[in-house]
């Protein structure tokens, strides 16, 4: 996939270069190196067309939504999602932004979804977006993790509150020092995960299979929305753990939670 892609692009270039006239420049695509995930149409024949970074997969997912019509970009729309997991005796939400805002740089209304299970035998995920009130439903696949990732966890502190962790940054990580993002939203209700602010976060990486850590890491610090940021510091590649003790108030409601790495 990613091959066409790169073929496409080189074609693009090439195009660019042998046109003469100015005029002949198109603006980049911001699409290019994103997936596909669905489309659908309004009653007022707008095309509605959701787009990812990746297949979708269980954790954080950036999320495009493009409004259309006549292949025009409709830049003044309001538009929200809901994610919605459909199991055999319920159904459940998972963290999300609600109301999306327009990117003029890619020319779509970005927002994002924290995607706690994967579609299988369990249950069926949809993506809710409502463009100006009316309400268009996509039928949604959601992978698991790689082997050996474990970006998301939802788990329940002392406190008796459900929460939901999940790593923001570390999609491509790196040897060396890379930025640790962590998105922390309490489960209100099985639909409302509002974000959880005022924690203090320690951390540590081990590689398990190693039995090692590693120096110089940097404790996840509140940033608002959520999200906690810091550093941590993979000293090679390998099955990374990362291990989070978490306060509220001086006191620890959950320690020894884990989320995984391998690369
Ligand atoms: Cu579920």
């Amino acid at each position: 996939m990613k091959n066409i892609f790169v073929l496409f692009s080189i074609l693009l270039t090439v195009f660019t270069l042998s046109s003469c006239s100015k005029d002949d420049v198109q603006p980049e695509n911001p699409f290019l190196n994103k997936v596909k995930i669905a489309e659908l149409k309004t009653s007022s024949q707008e095309t509605i067309r959701l787009w990812a970074d990746n297949e979708l997969s269980i954790g954080y997912q950036p999320l495009y939504i493009q409004v259309l019509k006549n292949e025009e970009t409709l830049s003044n729309k309001q538009v929200s999602l809901s994610p919605v997991m459909q199991m055999a005796t319920m159904s459940h939400g998972c963290p999300h932004s609600s109301t999306l805002s327009y990117d003029p740089a890619s020319r779509s209304y970005v927002g994002f979804a924290v995607f706690t299970m994967a579609s299988g035998t369990a249950g069926t995920w949809k993506l809710d977006v409502e463009v100006n009130g009316e309400k268009l439903s996509f039928p949604v696949t959601i992978a698991m993790a790689k082997e050996g990732n474990n970006p998301v966890k939802t788990f329940t502190a002392t406190d008796g509150t459900r929460y939901v962790i999940a790593l923001q940054s570390l999609r491509n990580p790196k040897v060396g020092m890379n930025d640790l993002d962590v998105l922390l939203f309490k489960r209100e209700s099985m639909f409302s995960f509002p974000a959880a602010d005022g924690f203090t976060m320690t951390f540590h990486p081990e590689m398990t299979s190693m039995n090692h850590g590693s120096p110089n890491n940097v404790n996840p610090v509140g940033k608002g929305n959520g999200k906690y940021s810091g550093k941590v510091n993979f000293t090679m590649t390998g099955d990374w753990r990362l291990f989070f003790d978490i306060k509220k108030d001086n006191t620890l409601i959950s320690s020894n939670l884990y989320l995984d790495i391998l690369f």
